[in-house]
């Protein structure tokens, strides 16, 4: 069903998005890998065993984006399904003493960068009509927590993206999906924390969290449907994680 499908990750340098790369090879895809890191999208492409294109993108640049996405070389141009992966968390911290800088960080990457790319994208998939467009929303999308304001921000606005675009897209062949996790262990956390990794590791020590790979299986599930199919939202949590407030610390064996 996905043989030779031509599938673009943003964010494939890491976590769910290389994750999602990996899958998409699997499963017979020809893959356009986009993030800023070159060096990591080169050592993902090596052990992918498909064929790969290297975009290096920063998806908070307007004009690079519609520069690669119009440079796309003619056989990498018609993009059958598009991964809103690219995004991140800065800080915890309470917002009256929030760093604006972090905000902006997020806001421009998870909202701005994520309308770029699809602004870009999606009149191709609608003049050929057909394509599918996956956003990774998150559990911040549907719940905030303390110190998460902004980031919760970003994510109840791919909710809303992701809803507004599929009501936008009524009457073509083009889907519209959100996946939705609670918590998986990539540098997420690595990111939030700026860099420090006895923070980053301890959040992953309360329960046994998501993997990128069970990420990847629910957005291959998505892609695999029958084409009147249409998933809209799934939430997926780890089974120790009710809520982001109700969690089982269960530890890790
Ligand atoms: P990682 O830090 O492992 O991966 C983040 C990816 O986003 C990297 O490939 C990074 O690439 C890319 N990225 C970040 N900023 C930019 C940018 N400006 N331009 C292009 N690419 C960018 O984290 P995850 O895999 O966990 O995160 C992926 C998505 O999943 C995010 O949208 C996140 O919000 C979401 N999510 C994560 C959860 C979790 O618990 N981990 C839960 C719910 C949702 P590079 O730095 O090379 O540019
Ligand atoms: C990441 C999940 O709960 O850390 O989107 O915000 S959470």
């Amino acid at each position: 069903m996905l043989k030779d499908k031509l599938v673009l990750v943003t964010g494939a340098s890491s976590g769910i998005g290389r994750a999602c790369a990996e899958a998409f090879a699997r499963a017979g895809c020809r893959l356009i890998l986009a993030a800023r890191r070159r060096d990591r999208l080169a050592e993902a492409a090596a052990h992918l065993g498909a064929p790969a294109h290297l975009v290096t993108l920063d998806v908070r640049d307007r004009a690079a984006v519609d520069a690669a996405i119009a440079g796309l070389p003619d056989a990498w141009r018609n993009i059958d399904i598009l991964v809103n992966n690219a995004g991140l968390s800065r800080g915890l911290d309470k917002l009256p003493g929030g760093l604006p800088s972090d905000w902006e960080e997020m806001i421009d990457t998870n909202v701005k960068g994520l309308l770029w790319v699809s602004r870009a994208v999606l009149p191709g998939m609608i003049a050929r009509d057909r394509g599918h467009v996956i956003n990774i929303g998150s559990i911040a999308g549907h719940q905030t927590y303390p110190g998460g304001a902004v980031y919760c921000a970003t994510k109840h606005a791919v909710a809303a993206i992701n809803r507004g675009l599929r009501l936008d897209l009524l009457g073509t062949r083009v889907r519209v999906s959100s996946i939705d996790p609670g918590m998986v262990e990539t540098d997420f956390s690595l990111v939030r924390f700026h860099g420090d990794r006895a923070r980053a590791d301890q959040v992953y020590r309360q329960f046994p969290p998501l993997q990128a790979a069970d990420i990847a299986d629910c957005v291959l599930f998505c892609a695999t449907r029958p084409p009147h199919v249409a998933v809209m939202e799934m939430i997926v949590m780890p089974q120790d994680q009710a809520s982001v407030y109700a969690s089982h610390p269960r530890g890790i064996a």
